[in-house]
């Protein structure tokens, strides 16, 4: 059972090399928090960056949110990560046609593949979704590691996903010629796959279970960990709204990676 395993034997049958590098990194760093930095401007982006980066493994944005996006603010935003050890993730959820995604993923203002470690995509249009990435990596990112996380499942409450699509999810995630650029999968449970090389990455954590207003539902970190199978806990508004980000970042982090250190321990 994956869960049962410890993440220094997991980055060893991990396929993909970021995947391989993100186990290593959690392991070193003894982080399995990441932080969703959902803020609108870079300079709001760059200082929570910089005050919960000794916490977390992963960075995640989006970046289609930045009101005043620059090759500046990700130049910024690549020498945080790499000061304070994480990785970066563009939570961009693909979902179109090989040829679109290979576009979005390499053009555009963002040039996502030349800067974002990670990305993720839906596996509503199939394989394809994989090829469309790796052909995206274009200049930006060709040669560079990089990979993706597939979603399987998703916290809205009343989402379409059934146990069909989450089955035929995890078959695009590890079957096939492309699986050496799936890192992980986005998820809420941990019979959405059962290959201890991938990572799962669950959103929808907070200290204060519960709901918010647009169908957010929310479970605690020992939960997610627990019983659910999460080997990093993505966190968003719980440490963007608390007094001290910095502070709470640290709180998610001890309570993620004890609620791991009691899961491989039993
Ligand atoms: P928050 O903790 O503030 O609710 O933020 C959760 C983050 O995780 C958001 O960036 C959201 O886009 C992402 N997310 C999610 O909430 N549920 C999913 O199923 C998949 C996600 O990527």
């Amino acid at each position: 059972q994956r869960t049962k395993l410890t993440y220094e034997s997991r980055a060893n049958l991990a396929k993909s090399p970021v995947a391989k590098r993100l186990f290593n990194l959690i392991v070193s760093k003894q982080t399995n928090l990441c932080l969703a930095a959902d803020l609108t401007r870079a300079d709001e982006i760059l200082d929570v960056a910089d005050k919960c980066g000794p916490y977390i493994c992963l960075l995640k944005t989006h970046v289609d949110i930045v009101e005043d996006f620059s090759e500046k603010f990700i130049a910024a935003l690549r020498a945080l990560a790499q000061r304070h050890n994480f990785l970066l993730m563009e939570d961009r959820k693909f979902a179109d046609i090989g040829n679109t995604v290979s576009l979005q993923y390499g053009k555009g203002i963002y040039k996502i593949s030349s800067w974002a470690d990670l990305v993720t995509a839906h596996t509503l249009p199939g394989r394809s979704i994989l090829q469309g990435l790796k052909a995206g990596l274009g200049e930006g990112g060709a040669g560079k590691e990089r990979g993706v996380f597939l979603l399987a499942e998703m916290s809205a409450s009343g989402n379409l996903i059934d146990a069909k699509y989450k089955e035929n999810s995890n078959k695009i995630a590890t079957e096939g010629a492309d699986v050496d650029f799936v890192a992980g999968v986005v998820c809420q449970s941990s019979d959405a796959f059962a290959f201890p090389g991938l990572l799962q990455l669950t959103p929808g954590v907070k200290i204060d279970e519960g709901v918010d207003q647009l169908g957010q539902q929310y479970q605690s970190p020992e939960h997610v960990v627990k019983e659910r199978g999460a080997d990093i806990g993505v966190v968003g508004r719980g440490i963007l709204k608390a007094a001290s980000p910095e502070q709470a970042a640290q709180t998610y982090r001890d309570r993620l990676w004890a609620a791991y250190q009691d899961r491989v321990a039993k």
